[in-house]
């Protein structure tokens, strides 16, 4: 009876195998076709992408919050999860009814050109990957359906029990639907099924890495390299000396770029070729403004200091950096354009579609807001919107801070919402006032004696003005704060404790430079932005 059980589970295994392999020739395939057409034809990069645009916003908070920047790692590998369940089911359908693992191919093909259909800036070349691959996919279903029958009625014939009752309806696939195969070739016939398995795999595999490699083209690394930023018409005041203070731990004034976070709803992180790249300015203005790279850079540029943060920033949380742009001014640019009359929303669109709406109000009060092409000294790396992103001093990333920005359109916040503001979100957003502990981290053991507690604090166009710490609810004590070089940056700053031994806690609050405390309330993300002060708890010996 074990044999039997045995035998039948290989018998599944052999059947989920089939559908599994037919999946993987069908994306492998796929992959190799985008090469051609280009990466918004990927199937499975779409599906992902319109499942991150129908996700419910707190579904996605909660990603972001417990997968941090590997969330989108996370929806695709759920995502090949799923795929693989369902090629697996579809497998042992077929094996019952070929019509049925046709039917299944069909249902897959049908969702990835949706998926594509629906990929803002998909043409409908890029439907060409998901049905070439869906014909792959039907075509090795068929060779292998084909493989595993024979070499299940050659096992039959060989004395192994046939695939189920005999059946005489049109297109079962039963052993019995075969002719006999001779007795002996069980043996050939089982070498025949593996080497078709074997077979489809390497065309699933060479098929998918030929793609992936041929897909590197697409890829503007080369590009964004012989790019040769101008010097700045405004430079930047110099980093004061004492903006960084001497603690071990301590976030850097300047956050390098490759450990800047990074926050956005992109899959595939677009590539724009420079030469390609246009802006265009549009809506209620005077006069739309057309602009190339090259116009974008000819234009006198600035370099400023500038904090950003995420609205998604949880207290004490990572998802806020600092650094040194270079950028066109969009006040000026929206001036040449001619602002009309009524229009209170700048509404900036990605590439990709993503928009976002900010105040015409903010962007004309006098602050440095950049159409931004560099990030400390480089052009923008490619993950931060290369070749141009939206920045605007004081408001969160999401209703300020487009990457791979080509359309600024003046409207009302009236007439359209932007991409999180129809999901919820508050329209107006500036950026709350924090403060984070550094240093002891979290949970730390320290020795007894002077030991310094250290951040930084953020409270962008207004300015840091005063920053206080605690150890387990006592008085609060004036910490240290470095210098900055304006209101936009964030502040680092250092309080000298003297920690006796024991279990204890330590807590920050910063007040900007208005007098504003930051609010010791606990207020979630949603709707625009957490509060609280930020705590760590330590133990000294
Ligand atoms: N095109 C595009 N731009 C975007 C986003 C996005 O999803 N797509 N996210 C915004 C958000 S929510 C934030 S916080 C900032 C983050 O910028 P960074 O990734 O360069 O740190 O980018 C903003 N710009
Ligand atoms: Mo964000």
């Amino acid at each position: 009876m074990t044999r039997r059980y045995a035998r039948r589970t290989l018998r599944s295994a052999a059947s989920a195998a089939v559908g599994l392999l037919a999946a993987a020739v069908s994306i492998g395939i796929a992959q190799l076709a985008a090469a051609f057409t280009g990466p918004l034809g990927l199937p499975v990069i779409a599906v992902g992408t319109a499942a991150i645009n129908l996700t419910p916003v707190r579904l996605k908070d909660f990603a972001v919050q417990h997968f941090g920047t590997d969330d989108k790692l996370v929806l695709l590998s759920g995502i090949v999860v799923v795929l693989a369940l369902l090629a697996a089911v579809t497998g042992l359908l077929a094996m019952r009814r070929r019509a049925y693992g046709f039917a299944g191919i069909a249902v897959f093909g049908g969702i990835g050109l949706a998926g594509v259909l629906t990929t803002p800036g998909a043409g409908p070349a890029d439907s060409l990957p998901t049905l070439i691959g869906a014909a792959a996919g039907a075509l090795a279903l068929t060779l292998l359906v084909r493989a595993l029958v024979s070499q299940r009625s050659a096992a039959a014939h060989d004395g192994e029990p046939a695939a189920g009752p005999a059946a005489a309806t049109a297109g079962r696939v039963t052993a019995s639907a075969l002719r006999p195969a001779e007795a002996g070739t069980a043996r050939l016939a089982r070498r025949g099924f593996l080497l078709a398995a074997a077979g489809t795999a390497a065309v699933a595999a060479a098929g998918g890495g030929l793609g992936e490699l041929l897909l590197r083209r697409f890829s503007v690394s080369a590009a964004r390299a012989e790019v040769a930023l101008p010097r700045p018409a405004i430079v930047g005041p110099a980093t004061p000396a004492g903006a960084q203070l001497p603690v071990p731990g301590i976030s850097r004034f300047i956050t390098p770029n490759a450990s800047f976070y990074r926050v956005d709803t992109a899959l595939l992180v677009p590539q724009l070729p420079p030469d390609q790249w246009r802006l265009r300015v549009h809506g209620m203005v005077d006069r739309e403004l057309d602009l190339s790279f090259e116009d974008l850079l000819r234009r006198p540029l600035t370099e400023a200091d500038m904090t950003i943060a995420c609205v998604s920033n949880q207290v004490g949380g990572p998802y806020v950096g600092n650094a040194r742009w270079l950028g066109a001014s969009l006040a000026s640019l929206l001036r040449d354009a001619g602002i009309r009359r009524g229009a209170d929303q700048v509404l900036s669109t990605a590439s990709d579609g993503w928009t976002c709406g900010t105040p015409v109000e903010t962007v004309m009060d006098g602050r440095n807001a950049l159409v931004a092409v560099g990030m400390n000294g480089q052009p923008l790396p490619i993950e931060h919107g290369f070749p141009a992103r939206m920045l605007v001093p004081g408001l969160y990333g999401y209703v300020s801070a487009t990457k791979w920005l080509v359309d600024i359109e003046l409207t009302t916040f009236a007439a359209q919402r932007s991409y999180w503001v129809q999901r919820g979100y508050s329209a107006q957003a500036p950026i709350k006032t924090e403060s984070r502990i550094d240093v002891p981290r979290p949970l730390q053991q320290i020795k007894a004696g002077r030991t310094a507690v250290a951040g930084v604090a953020w409270a962008p166009h207004r300015g840091i003005g005063r920053v206080q710490v605690r150890a387990d609810s006592g008085a609060w004590n004036d910490a240290k704060l470095a210098a900055v070089p304006g209101i936009d940056t964030w502040r680092q700053w250092v309080w000298e404790w003297d920690a006796a031994p024991g279990l204890h806690q330590l807590e920050v609050r910063a007040t900007d430079e208005s007098g504003a405390m930051q609010p010791a309330t606990r207020v979630p993300i949603f709707p625009n932005g957490a509060t609280g002060w930020d705590s760590v708890a330590v133990t000294v010996t």
